[in-house]
Parts: C-alpha cells; sequence; structure tokens
C-alpha cells in the first residue's frame, strides 16, 4: 500500500468517527444537519494526522465511497451517511427502485426474519443498489448473506426511501414481510 492511500484511509476513518459518531471526542460540534465547519475540524483535529485543507479536499474527492461532502460554499464538511448522532440530513424523500438489497452476517438472519430490519446505532437501515455491493458490507459483519428488499411495495405502503449524496438508499426500517433471502452463490 503507498503512504499516500494509507494516509487516506486513516483521514477518512478519523472523518468517520468526528463526522458521523462522536464529534465530542475532538470537542467538534455539528450543527442539525450534521455539517462541520472546515477551519474548526482543522483546528481540533489531532496534529499527528497532518490534516490540512489540501488533504482533506483530496481526502474528499478521491475517498472510493465518496462518503463526505464539502459544502458549495467550500467552508462545511459533513458525511454524506451512516451517523450514529442524531442529525437530519434532510433529504427529500425519493421513489426507490423495485428492488434493494441488504447486506447481513448469517447469524443475524433469525432475528431480522422475526424483527425486521432495525438501523441498530445508526439513523437509518442502509440498502444497496446492487447484490455485489450488498455482499460487500455483509461480509463485514461475518459470512456474508444478501436480503432482497421488496422496494416497491414497501414504498406502495407508505414507507419513505432517501438517496444519500454517495448513493446508498435510506429508509427507517424494514418489516420482515418485504424481505426474501437471496440464493448464495451456488444457487442453494
Ligand atoms: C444488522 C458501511 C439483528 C444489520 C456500509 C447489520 C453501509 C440486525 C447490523 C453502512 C437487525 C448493523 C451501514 C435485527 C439489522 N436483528 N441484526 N433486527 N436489523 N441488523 O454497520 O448496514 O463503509 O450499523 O443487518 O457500506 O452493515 O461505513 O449497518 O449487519 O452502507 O461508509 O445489524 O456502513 O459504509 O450494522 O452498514 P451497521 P450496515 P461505510
Amino acid at each position: 500500500m503507498t503512504s499516500s492511500i494509507k494516509d487516506n484511509k486513516k483521514t477518512s476513518k478519523f472523518l468517520s468517527l468526528v463526522l458521523r459518531h462522536d464529534p465530542a471526542k475532538i470537542g467538534l460540534t455539528l450543527d442539525d444537519q450534521g455539517w462541520a465547519n472546515i477551519a474548526e475540524l482543522l483546528e481540533k483535529a489531532p496534529i499527528h494526522l497532518g490534516l490540512s485543507r489540501d488533504v482533506l479536499d483530496d481526502v474528499v474527492a478521491n475517498n472510493e465511497k465518496k462518503r463526505f461532502r464539502i459544502s458549495a460554499d467550500g467552508t462545511r464538511i459533513r458525511a454524506s451517511q451512516g451517523h450514529s448522532v442524531r442529525i437530519d440530513l434532510n433529504l427529500k424523500p425519493a421513489v426507490p427502485p423495485d428492488v434493494l438489497y441488504h447486506g447481513t452476517a448469517t447469524r443475524f438472519l433469525e432475528s431480522i426474519m422475526e424483527e425486521g430490519l432495525k438501523p441498530g446505532a445508526r439513523n437509518h437501515v442502509h440498502l444497496s443498489l446492487d447484490l455485489e455491493t450488498a455482499n460487500r458490507v455483509g461480509q463485514r459483519h461475518g459470512k456474508p448473506v444478501v436480503l432482497i428488499v421488496d422496494a416497491k411495495r414497501m414504498a406502495a405502503d407508505g414507507f419513505e426511501f432517501f438517496l444519500s449524496d454517495n448513493t446508498v438508499w435510506l429508509t427507517v426500517r424494514v418489516p420482515a414481510n418485504y424481505l426474501v433471502i437471496a440464493p448464495d452463490r451456488d444457487g442453494r
């Protein structure tokens, strides 16, 4: 791994922590929509990270999942999704594709098929546009399994969906009757 990719990852992890979960860790405050002032962030970031405006711009532009967004006037930054701090991304409800996917681990299946998908510590349940992405998300938790979400029927039944700036679909919960377990790669 080249040092710049490593630095990008370190900075991205730091930004995820303070912009999604724990701004108070460095004495930062987010506004109601999750925006942080960039000058304040740079001042409060730990010195060893070597975070400058140039580095920040580079990480935002090159982050593989486009996790962060800088405001149009260039003074503020926020995470596009994934928050556990209670903020309102202020996204407008959008019509989802007919089918969406959720990747999880097999050990959660029993509970999910009973209670449905819940946001857990985060503000939303995260849904992927394709099976491969969902499978990668599931791998973060253990042996992956993908759930197929009947988003069309959910929307028809009045559930709201939101599209984050980095194209993750969000919804508040998915009752189990909208979920089907995708066959695994061997078709079982
Ligand atoms: C599971 C990454 C038991 C759920 C990804 C998941 C994503 C249940 C875990 C984003 C449950 C929560 C979010 C229930 C849900 N019983 N388990 N009733 N309902 N679960 O990390 O979706 O790289 O909070 O299936 O790409 O895995 O961080 O959510 O396994 O977009 O940018 O509870 O994080 O993006 O785990 O991941 P998480 P997630 P970043």
